[in-house]
């Protein structure tokens, strides 16, 4: 069998006890991820391991629309995954199973109840059963204010999530099981091959892909692997990967941690890009226009002499 492809990897620190209190005084101002480690998330970690429980919680007949696939690796672009309106009770039981090869796998992003999707989720209106079961210390992370959305996740076993980056930070709170997650530094952006969503196009995280995406091999990777009562801090434009190691349920916390005008009314979901970052990308579409109608040379030339000038004003470092 050929070796494992090899990533420079780093480990997310581990936090526990008097740490976690430092959140926003040191872990939040580092801009780096941290698991903070063997938090009270109340009975969740206790209650939720049990499909039954969770089944006989929800209102009878309650639906939700998750992912279902066959294929762990998720990819948001050739779509192996459709979506079901499934009854609650069901997804608990099927995504509590052990799977075997090709047999269907659940994914719960809970979206809310507007069912035009305008509105974000929101745990405690959207599950008030289960909602009484999760807790997070009120403001120890973040000014209540500032909340965005809870977001109730329910995961077979292997199902990976693709590499996106989200615009709020954000704490994920793993309530059952097991789960590792990838994540890499906003400054290597240009080694993911983000496309125009925030998404990578790179599905398999765990392969070199040297003709497709070279850049990709050298992108370093910090790595949480997370059990119940851990909870990872993923700060905003941090793109990250997430892979279940066993069935699992989490729920994840998105605040506004910038100012609040710099964020899309529209957003739902905590991924779409601050207003001026929106806009700049729109302008950019404008000036690669000017460009188009030269000589494949001259357009080059321009086109790297507008990066090296982009470099210089708003890299804080040099392109990797
Ligand atoms: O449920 C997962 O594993 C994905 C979570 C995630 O991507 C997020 O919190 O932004």
């Amino acid at each position: 069998m050929a070796p494992p492809d090899v990533f420079p990897t780093v480990s997310v620190p581990v936090l526990e006890g008097q740490e976690v209190l430092q959140f926003r005084e040191s872990v939040q101002p580092s801009r780096c991820p941290a698991v903070l480690r063997g938090m009270d998330l109340g009975e969740c970690t206790r209650r939720w391991a049990d499909p039954e429980y969770l089944s006989a919680r929800v209102p009878p007949g309650a639906e939700a629309k998750v992912h279902v696939t066959r294929r762990p690796d998720m990819d948001f672009r050739l779509k192996n995954f459709e979506y079901r309106t499934m009854p609650l009770a069901e997804v608990f039981r099927q995504a509590s199973k052990e799977a075997t090869d090709g047999d269907e796998l659940i994914y719960l992003r809970d979206v809310g109840r507007d069912p035009r999707g305008r509105h974000p989720a929101l745990l405690e209106s959207d599950f008030p059963e289960l909602a009484e079961d999760f807790r997070l210390p009120p403001g120890l992370f973040f000014d209540e204010a500032r909340l965005f959305s809870s977001v109730l996740r329910v995961s077979s076993s292997g199902v990976r999530v693709w590499t996106h980056y989200d615009v709020m930070d954000n704490l994920y709170a793993q309530c059952v099981g097991r789960k590792r997650a990838i994540l890499w530094a906003p400054e290597e952006a240009s080694n993911l091959y983000l496309d125009g969503e925030g998404k990578s196009k790179i599905i398999d995280v765990e392969k070199h892909h040297p003709d497709d995406f070279p850049r990709f091999s050298k992108a370093v990777r910090h790595v949480a692997d997370l059990i119940p009562g851990d909870v990872l801090f993923i700060p905003a434009l941090w793109p990250h990967n997430m892979k279940a190691e066993s069935p699992g349920m989490a729920v994840n916390v998105f605040w506004k941690n910038l100012d609040k005008d710099l964020y899309d009314p529209k957003d739902a979901y905590g991924n779409r890009d601050l207003l001026p970052a929106a806009k700049a990308d729109r302008m950019l579409d404008n000036v690669i226009r000017q460009l188009e109608g030269l000589p494949a040379d001259v357009k080059d030339f321009y086109g790297r002499r507008l990066i090296a000038k982009l470099e210089r004003k708003c890299l804080t470092s040099p392109l990797k």
